[in-house]
């Protein structure tokens, strides 16, 4: 006898949900290495090398070494559990491509606000910006060496979140760091938006 699809197990029979996340921050936080870290595709890069002409404009104080910028966006993929398709979207982080935020960001179930504790104010324009649209992220610290180590409460305080928003450690170049970046903001939207998850929760990427 041949099996119909209804004799299928639940988990075969169910495509996975995709689902659109923000990656958003200052300007060289780690955006466009945290996208490439979990990729499981090649991922879409748009960097343009900068130039001397961007000094005065783009302000590199603490990433001197940074040769490339991204000028639209990156862009990833990776599937948890073959319950859930997350398209990645990275932000441009200079404020001269901030224009292009509100096409980032449409439908993102949610946004990760990468921080880089040497230069913290620089991630309150993506707190304010997703705060005001109502979408749910959160905070993800990126552990650049020779960085002053905060406690996650200091954080907390020093961007005037509210106890609701995630506050994590990660490093960028951390595969398992970035899923459970990742397992965590979705866990928190879902339950910021009331939804409830597939079956199975996204753990264990
Ligand atoms: N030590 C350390 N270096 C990192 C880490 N993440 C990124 N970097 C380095 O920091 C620099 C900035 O990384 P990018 O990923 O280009 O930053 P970005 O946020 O995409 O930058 P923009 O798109 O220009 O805003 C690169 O030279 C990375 O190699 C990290 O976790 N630790
Ligand atoms: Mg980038």
């Amino acid at each position: 006898m041949v099996s119909g699809p209804s004799s299928l197990p639940t988990r075969a029979r169910r495509l996975p949900t995709a689902v659109k996340i923000v990656i958003a921050g200052g300007f060289g936080v780690g955006k466009t290495t945290m996208v490439g870290t979990v990729s499981e595709t090649k991922p879409l890069r748009t960097e343009e090398i900068l130039t001397d002409e961007s000094v005065g404009v783009d302000d590199i104080s603490g990433v001197e070494k940074k040769k490339t910028t991204t000028v639209a966006m990156d862009f990833g993929r990776i599937t948890m559990r073959d319950e859930y398709v997350l398209y990645l979207f990275g932000t441009p982080g200079q404020e001269r491509f901030w224009f292009m935020w509100d096409e980032v960001a449409l439908g993102a179930l949610g946004a990760i606000v990468l921080a880089d504790t040497r230069r913290l104010s620089d991630c309150f324009p993506s707190v304010d910006y997703f705060e005001r649209r109502g979408t749910p992220f959160i905070v993800a610290v990126n552990c650049f060496q020779g960085a002053r180590q905060y406690d996650l409460a200091e954080i907390q305080l020093a961007l005037n979140l509210g106890p609701a928003v995630p506050v994590m450690l990660c490093d960028a170049r951390s595969l398992d760091s970035c899923k459970q970046v990742l397992i965590d903001l979705v866990l928190h939207a879902m339950k910021t938006r009331g939804l409830a998850p597939n079956q199975e929760e996204p753990q264990n990427a």
